[in-house]
């Protein structure tokens, strides 16, 4: 079993060239349009109920936030260092020909080219989970991602649907993970499943 036992904030930056230096390819970035649910579990995955604020105005922040978290292998007592990556919430702009119109243009730089990104962690509404925009950010990561990156598809707010809508969601999506944050359901799978992708522990790669 994996838990986080150390969770703050470092920084934040408006761009990939204000972002922080580091060595190592540890990072692991959140990205989710607006009022996903994106806040909600970094808090609940951190079990630090004000790391990332529940914003009540979506959209309202336009920075990207960095996180120092500490993950503990329970079994091994080892200790990970790793830095959550919270991105801008993304959808508000009406969905066009190519992602690049209508997301920003430095999210866009900033997810093909920052190195030091291990894992993009791409959080869906499972409510929607055929929204044009969703489908441009899958696209656009495949296709930018690099070897030794990966991509973990994450639904949020499961509480909300029924345990028939649930098994049809995991049919369709056999991938992905679902969660629930108010409930916390489905957390420490995905504590689990970053760590293991930190530690090069999966097989998988794409
Ligand atoms: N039912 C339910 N609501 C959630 C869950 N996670 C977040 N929410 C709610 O969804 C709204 C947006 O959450 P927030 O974390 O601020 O989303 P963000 O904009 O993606 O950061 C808030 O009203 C949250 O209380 C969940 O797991 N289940
Ligand atoms: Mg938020």
């Amino acid at each position: 079993m994996v838990d986080i036992v150390d969770a703050k904030f470092v920084t934040s930056a408006p761009n990939i060239a204000a972002a922080p230096e580091s060595e190592q390819q540890n990072e692991v970035v959140f990205m989710a349009r607006s009022n996903v649910g994106k806040s909600s579990l970094l808090n609940a995955l951190t079990n630090h109920k004000g790391l990332a604020k529940v914003s009540s105005t979506p959209g309202k922040t336009r920075l990207i936030n960095y996180f120092d978290v500490v993950f503990l292998d329970r079994e091994s007592a080892f200790k990970k260092e790793a830095k959550f990556v919270d991105l801008p919430g993304f959808g508000y702009a009406k969905v066009s020909k190519s992602i690049k119109y209508d997301w920003e243009k430095n999210l866009t730089d900033y997810i093909a080219q920052r190195e030091q990104i291990k894992l993009f962690i791409h959080l869906v509404d499972c409510r929607h989970p055929h929204l044009d925009i969703d489908t441009s950010v899958s696209e656009f990561l495949l296709d930018n991602t690099k070897e030794g990156q990966y991509i973990l598809q994450i639904f949020t707010k499961i509480d909300k649907l029924n345990q028939k809508e649930q098994n049809a969601l995991r049919r369709e999506f056999p991938e992905a993970l679902m969660v629930s944050s108010s409930k916390k359901r489905g957390l420490s799978k995905v504590l689990q499943v970053i760590y293991d992708i930190l530690e090069d522990k999966v097989e998988d790669a794409d």
